[in-house]
């Protein structure tokens, strides 16, 4: 599993130097809408469509392909919340199976494009959207080390191990904002997913975390219970 871990490691380390392949990008892209992503910006959960799956390399199946991406926050508990199901069967990348997942989760924690990387997702574009998001933590999708997902800052390095839960079709797991630089919770998203073979396919737009239902519950009994207070 070491040469794996490298090979995950240096695929990584290659997409996290794409900013001169992105530059490029950033140079010639269309930057009058400013803080505005060239794909629309929408709450989680999204939704992405079913058979869009890409033979991105020519590799073949199996063409992994993207359903949901939820990304919750809870500000209790302070940590983010995340799933992404699909329509096709995945397995841990530790199975060593062909439909084994591998792909980026990205998070631009302080929504601003003017920090971190563009999204990898741009580098396989077309026949993907190109997203305007700064990355500043990503979580890499295949667990090298089984059902433990490495969690990277662009800036920092590999700051944690998320345990994660692997469905037939579904991966999951929760990341503490210590490791997101204490952020608020709020953070934009995009994904990239494939096979070791290749990247099979991408969220369109980008995503934004939205509190976790269980919290809305409690600020919405905490706002009315203020609420009955001041009307005594
Ligand atoms: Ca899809
Ligand atoms: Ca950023």
């Amino acid at each position: 599993m070491r040469s794996l871990r490298a090979l995950i490691i240096t695929g990584a380390t290659v997409a996290l130097a794409l900013p001169a392949n992105a530059d490029e990008w950033w140079l010639t892209a269309d930057r009058t809408g400013s803080g505005m992503p060239e794909g629309e910006r929408q709450p989680s959960p999204i939704v992405d469509p079913m058979g869009d799956a890409s033979n991105t390399f020519g590799a073949g199946p199996p063409l992994t392909d993207i359903d949901t991406v939820t990304v919750t926050f809870d500000p209790v508990a302070e940590q983010l919340f995340f799933s992404l199901t699909f329509h096709t069967p995945i397995a841990p990348l530790s199975a060593g199976r062909p439909e084994s997942l591998v792909g980026l989760l990205e998070f631009d924690i302080d929504q601003s494009a003017a920090t971190g990387l563009p999204p990898i997702q741009n580098t396989f574009s077309p026949p993907f959207a190109r997203l305007r998001t700064g990355v500043d933590v990503l979580v890499l999708l295949g667990d090298t080390t089984p059902a433990l997902l490495d969690v990277f800052d662009v800036n920092l390095g590999l700051v944690g191990q998320v345990k994660a839960t692997f469905g037939p079709m579904s991966v999951s797991g929760f990341i503490p904002f210590a490791w997101l630089r204490n952020d608020d919770g709020i953070v934009d998203f995009t994904t990239t997913i494939g096979t070791l073979a290749q990247p099979t396919d991408a969220l369109e737009v980008v995503g934004f975390s939205v509190p976790e239902p269980g919290t809305i519950t409690l600020l919405g009994l905490a706002t009315m219970a203020v609420g009955r207070r001041r009307r005594r």
